[in-house]
């Protein structure tokens, strides 16, 4: 037994030890270079491969990246430890009474590793749970001291370091990203005067009017209790039973059926503060104020069934998306908007400003561009930072504050409270991705997991014995707006709340005539999948108070008449809104870049090298990110079988469909294209690309590609297909003139017909 664990240096063969002798430092291995010669040139895929030689984020990057520094591990180079420091010798072997016998309980290392994976998962949000994050800064374009006293606005220019997480809201934290649902939009600003955060979604408005409901609408919207299903959908009947019981949902279900709740990317997506907030300025004036953020990209959405394939092909579309931009240098921007308003303003309105189910169209209120945030650095850590990061709709700064809306009103006290489970107790606000970069001073004490070492044994306010520190900041400090309250004590709402229909109207009277046709489909497909009859036809009820046409085809689309618009409870005056062009995402078409778009180039052995090489070129100045598929990885073969100096497929049709894709070009090559014919895979990647109206382009023999797919030459309309481009080899260059132009502009929604006809 002895000679079995005594280390024996001479007999290295007689127990498998690695590193037992002397420490040894492995290489970092060699990273595969980037497939095609194209992908050496500041893409995607560099970026990543460069990413994993472990090169730490630039210390000073932004002003929270020195906050993190003093936490950062960086192991290159290191012996392994335990959690106390002690070099472990062996990691491979547990220690055994003789080599065939039990495990010693003695084991500390064993036992100290597997007690630490036990306990490695912490409680997933109970709603966001899946989201992605990164760092950022925010700059205020201008002073605005006028209006608030808040510091990220207090100096043209300014800059505060924020990081923002992206989430849905219904699907546990595995789910796929692309799932029909609302998009958190949460920002947290590290400002010189104590966090500020701005947790909002990427539609303005919500299902509830009152905080009492949301256990409600949250215990509807998740999986059934029973049975566990359907997982991040809201495709079922628990949601639909509650929200067509709450007419105060209508609004908000129309944008969650339209193309909003499947963002082609977070970087593509508005966001929105939602209820209504104050903001006041050093003088103590006050005025009522709702945040936007609107994205320099544009607003982008994907189409369903492209959503539905993405999330089978790579679940983690959106959060790859964010990371591959951010590391290629696209950093994605947005301008914070705000629209500030006047108490007196308010009440002339014919909604009410705490009514967080109305919106305060643009028409009445215009924006005001007050600075713009960029994402520019990903997290070191997933679980360190976007997973422990805690949002708080309690944590503002001097110069903002709340409104009396009801719904903000319990949020204020949920996600303190919610973190006290999920983070395992009361100092996470000392967790490095929490702490602010403002000093924190008071007589708070203990707790689980406490890190700072407070001094001194003055741990109480008045004190004499600590020379009265910390000390009360008086008008420096957090003031709240001395907002006068009277009224009875009442559970009751206000009666403005009553009416909830003339908003949801003037957001479908507000959309191009595809955003409707999709608003219905989606209708249509949520309550196909319903189970009972009834449910569908209560909400086919809310819709009746919409718009005749909408309740109509929804109606049609499941078999049945429009029943009885839903009653209303009590006389409700309904205001009659003008569309508000605002409201429809054509309104953000972007710069009409394409920039970080993800091109597929589909190609096979006799391709044409030349055309192949000069497209990626003209894509690659452009910013975008070509991919080279091909049925098989290896080298491509030129025209002729002769090696195609040096392509290489980046991946195969196989292993990343059509859906991943925001456009297609099909590679010229007589014997190419007469391969990728006989391939099925080849063929569907084209239909899809048409299904889902991205932008085509066939040069010369590619375009046999488009006749074996049955593409139509023309659109349903009879009018040309400008997204669909078919030039011959000579045309190359204008052809990518007019693809880059279709990839840069909205899709070619005209090709829908319902159903698809391919
Ligand atoms: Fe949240 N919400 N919410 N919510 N919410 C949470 O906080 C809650 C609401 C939003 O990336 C939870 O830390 C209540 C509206 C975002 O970490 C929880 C009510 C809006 C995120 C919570 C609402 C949001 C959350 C779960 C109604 C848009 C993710 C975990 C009274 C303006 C933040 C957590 C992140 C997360 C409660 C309604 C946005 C339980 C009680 C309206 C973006 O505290």
């Amino acid at each position: 037994l002895a000679a079995a664990v005594t280390h024996n240096a001479s007999k290295p063969d007689e127990f498998l030890r690695p590193g037992d002798d002397t420490p040894h430092i492995p290489d970092a291995g060699t990273i595969a270079a980037p497939a095609s010669p194209q992908a050496t040139a500041g893409t995607v895929s560099e970026a990543i491969v460069s990413d994993k030689t472990g090169g730490a984020a630039t210390p000073g990057y932004n002003a929270v990246g020195g906050n993190l520094d003093r936490v950062r591990v960086d192991s290159g180079r290191q012996a392994l430890t335990t959690n106390q420091g002690v070099a472990v010798a062996d990691n491979q072997n547990s220690l055994k009474a003789g080599v065939r016998g039990p495990t010693a309980l003695e084991d500390f290392i064993l036992r100290e590793k597997i007690t630490h994976f036990d306990h490695e998962r912490i409680p997933e949000r109970v709603v966001h749970a899946r989201g992605s994050g990164a760092h950022g800064y925010f700059e205020c374009y201008k002073d605005l001291s006028a209006l608030t006293r808040a510091a990220p606005f207090a100096g043209d220019g300014k800059r505060t370091p924020v990081f923002a997480r992206f989430s849905t809201v219904a699907g546990g934290a595995g789910s796929a990203d692309t799932v029909r649902d609302v998009r958190g939009f949460a920002v947290k600003f590290y400002t010189d005067e104590g966090n500020w955060d701005l947790v909002g979604n990427n539609i303005p408005v919500f299902f509830i009017q009152d905080a009492m409901k949301f256990p409600d609408l949250v215990h509807a919207l998740k999986p059934e209790p029973h049975f566990g299903m359907p997982q991040a959908s809201s495709a079922h009947d628990t949601f639909w039973d509650f929200v067509s019981l709450m007419p105060e949902s209508t609004h908000m279900l129309l944008w969650q059926m339209s193309d909003r709740a499947i963002p082609r990317s977070y970087r593509m997506m508005q966001g929105f503060g939602v209820h209504t907030f104050r903001l006041v300025n050093a003088a103590g004036e006050s005025a009522f104020c709702k945040f936007h953020w609107t994205p320099l990209a544009g607003t982008h959405a994907l189409a369903w069934d492209e959503a539905v394939k993405i999330g089978g092909a790579d679940p983690d579309f959106h959060r790859r998306d964010l990371w591959e931009a951010i590391e290629s240098g696209h950093a994605p921007e947005w301008e914070l908007s705000l629209q500030v308003f006047s108490e007196e303003q308010a009440e002339g309105f014919d909604f009410d400003v705490l009514d967080p189910t109305k919106l305060v169209p643009e028409e009445l209120v215009p924006l005001t561009p007050v600075g713009k945030m960029v994402l520019n650095r990903n997290p070191d850590n997933f679980f360190a930072e976007t997973e422990q990061i805690a949002f708080c709709t309690a944590h503002i700064v001097p110069g903002i504050d709340f409104s009396n809306d009801p719904l903000l009103q319990g949020r204020i006290h949920s996600y303190l409270d919610t973190q006290i489970s999920r983070l395992g107790g009361v100092n996470f606000h000392e967790l490095p991705i929490n702490a602010p970069l403002a000093p924190v001073h008071n007589n708070q004490r203990d707790g689980m997991h406490r890190q700072a070492v407070h001094r001194g044994r003055v741990s109480y306010e008045p004190n004499s014995l600590g020379g009265g520190c910390p000390f009360q900041a008086g008008s420096a400090g957090f003031t709240s707006f001395p907002q006068p309250v009277e009224g009875d004590k009442v559970r009751a709402k206000p009666e403005k709340f009553a009416e909830h229909y003339a908003q949801a109207r003037m957001f479908w009277n507000s959309q191009s005539t595809a955003e409707q046709r999709h608003i219905i489909k989606a209708f249509r497909f949520e309550l196909t999948r319903v189970q009972t009859p009834a449910i569908r036809e209560r909400v086919v009820s809310l819709l009746a108070n919409v718009d005749e046409f909408l309740a109509g085809s929804v109606a049609e689309g499941l078999g049945f008449a429009v029943p009885d618009p839903a009653p209303e409870i009590g006389p409700v005056v309904r205001p009659v809104y003008a569309p508000s062009p605002a409201l429809s995402l054509t309104a953000y078409p972007g710069d009409g870049s394409i920039r970080t778009r993800r091109i597929a180039i589909l190609t096979t052995d006799g391709v044409d090298v030349a055309a192949l090489s000069r497209i990626c070129d003209v894509l690659l100045q452009q910013g975008a990110v070509p991919r080279v598929l091909a049925p098989t990885l290896g080298a491509v073969k030129g025209a002729g079988g002769k090696p195609a100096g040096g392509w290489q497929a980046d991946i195969t049709i196989e292993a990343a469909p059509s859906a991943l894709y925001d456009a297609l070009i099909i590679a010229p090559g007589e014997a190419s294209t007469t391969s990728l014919c006989e391939n099925g895979l080849a063929v569907e990647f084209v239909k899809d690309q048409y299904r889902h109206c991205k932008p085509i382009l066939v040069i010369d023999t590619g375009a046999d590609l488009l006749d074996r797919a049955g593409l139509p030459a023309v659109l349903p309309t009879g009018d040309a297909d400008f997204s669909l481009i078919n030039v011959s080899a000579d045309q190359l260059d204008e052809g990518l003139a007019q693809f880059i132009q279709a990839v840069g502009g909205p899709r070619e929604l005209d090709r829908e017909t319902d159903p698809p006809v391919v």
